[in-house]
């Protein structure tokens, strides 16, 4: 039971949290034809984020399982100037691959063609780039990200009011896709206004300040939605403390179950969407190890098996992304479910 599958059965939930938890999903997989001893530098949008901690741990889990070795590398600021010593320096240390989470979707691409031309895979997840000759490992179909969160919201707040999104790093790939498809979705409901775009960096205390300029210019807001969990959970942690702001404010967006639990449980945070961060690695690790041992080249059609995660099929470029693999749709969580997550 994985959170792909779109129905959940309550019965089902122990299972689920044990494959979420990533406990048993990283069993090992016959590796067949997939070489051994290779070693794969993976690059998240920074060493801080406990989201890209998480997802790294599902690579490095499934490389790990494959024989394979995985080294983390990148800057502490969500910029692809900090990322583009990694990538050198996998170049340098003669990777098989690279698993990247793109801080901006082209500033990149110099870099990774050097990788390309040096024979090494790559592969994006979380956060896309826009340079030829990779895969993108998708959380979910990025239209549904953006436009469930509206949704979510809209249903909240009766589908009316002011309302504002706290981002991340003003050039991440993710977040901005995810944006586009939440102004879609805005359309249908014409009583709720989005009135600013604020960006944190996917730093807490970027994110507070950026947060409460927020709070003083538009002091009607009705509703904030955070696409990253470090945005979200430092929103959570300023309501929580200043508690009158919920009486007119509702606060929704993608968040780590286990920094939002407090929040959810004590009424700062109704409800938010994510995925397990640790299966979308291991599928990331899994797409990897298949291409730099040459079983796919990550072309559309392509298939392939993610451990315990099961088979998936590379699916054709649309709406702006290559070849992509979605890992499945977001969850809700909410009071009834989020402590069953320890993730
Ligand atoms: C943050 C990062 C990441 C995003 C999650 C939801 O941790 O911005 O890229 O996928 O939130």
């Amino acid at each position: 039971m994985k959170l792909r599958n779109r129905a959940i059965p309550l019965v089902a939930i122990a299972a689920m949290v044990a494959s979420m938890a990533g406990i048993g999903a990283s069993a090992s997989q016959a590796a067949g034809t997939l070489k051994s001893g290779q070693t794969f530098y993976l690059i998240p949008k920074d060493t801080l984020n406990p989201y890209e901690t998480l997802e790294d741990g599902g690579i490095a889990s499934a490389l790990k399982a494959l024989g394979d070795t995985a080294v983390v590398s990148s800057g502490t600021v969500d910029t692809a100037a900090a990322q583009i010593p990694s990538i050198q320096a996998a170049i340098q240390a003669h990777a098989a691959g690279i698993v990247i989470a793109g801080n901006d979707p082209t500033a990149l691409c110099p870099s990774l063609a050097q990788a390309v031309a040096a024979g090494i895979a790559v592969v994006a997840s979380d956060s896309d780039v826009t340079c030829p000759n990779h895969l993108f490992i998708n959380q979910a179909v990025t239209s549904t990200i953006g436009s469930s969160e509206v949704d979510l919201l809209a249903k909240e707040i009766g589908s009316k009011g002011q309302i504002a999104i706290l981002s991340a790093a003003a050039t991440a790939t993710n977040q901005n896709s995810w944006i586009v498809y939440m102004k879609k979705e805005l359309k249908k409901y014409p009583n709720m206004k989005l009135v600013s775009t604020v960006y944190g960096n996917d730093d807490p205390a970027t994110s507070l300040t950026v947060l409460q300029g927020l709070l003083s210019a538009y002091p009607n807001l009705r509703g904030i939605i955070s696409p990253t969990t470090v945005g979200i959970s430092t929103a959570a942690q300023y309501l929580d403390t200043h508690k009158s702001l919920l009486k007119h404010l509702t606060l929704t967006g993608l968040g780590l179950p286990s920094q939002m639990k407090k929040y959810v449980l004590d009424g700062t945070c109704a409800k938010f969407e994510l995925w397990n961060p640790i299966n979308l690695g291991q599928l990331a690790g899994y797409a990897a190890a298949n291409i730099a041992s040459g079983v796919i080249t990550g072309a559309a059609g392509d298939k392939f098996t993610a451990g315990s995660l099961g088979a998936y099929t590379v699916l054709p470029a649309a709406g702006g992304t290559g070849p992509s693999v979605v890992l499945g749709p977001p969850f809700v969580f909410d009071k009834t479910n989020i402590a069953k997550f320890n993730f």
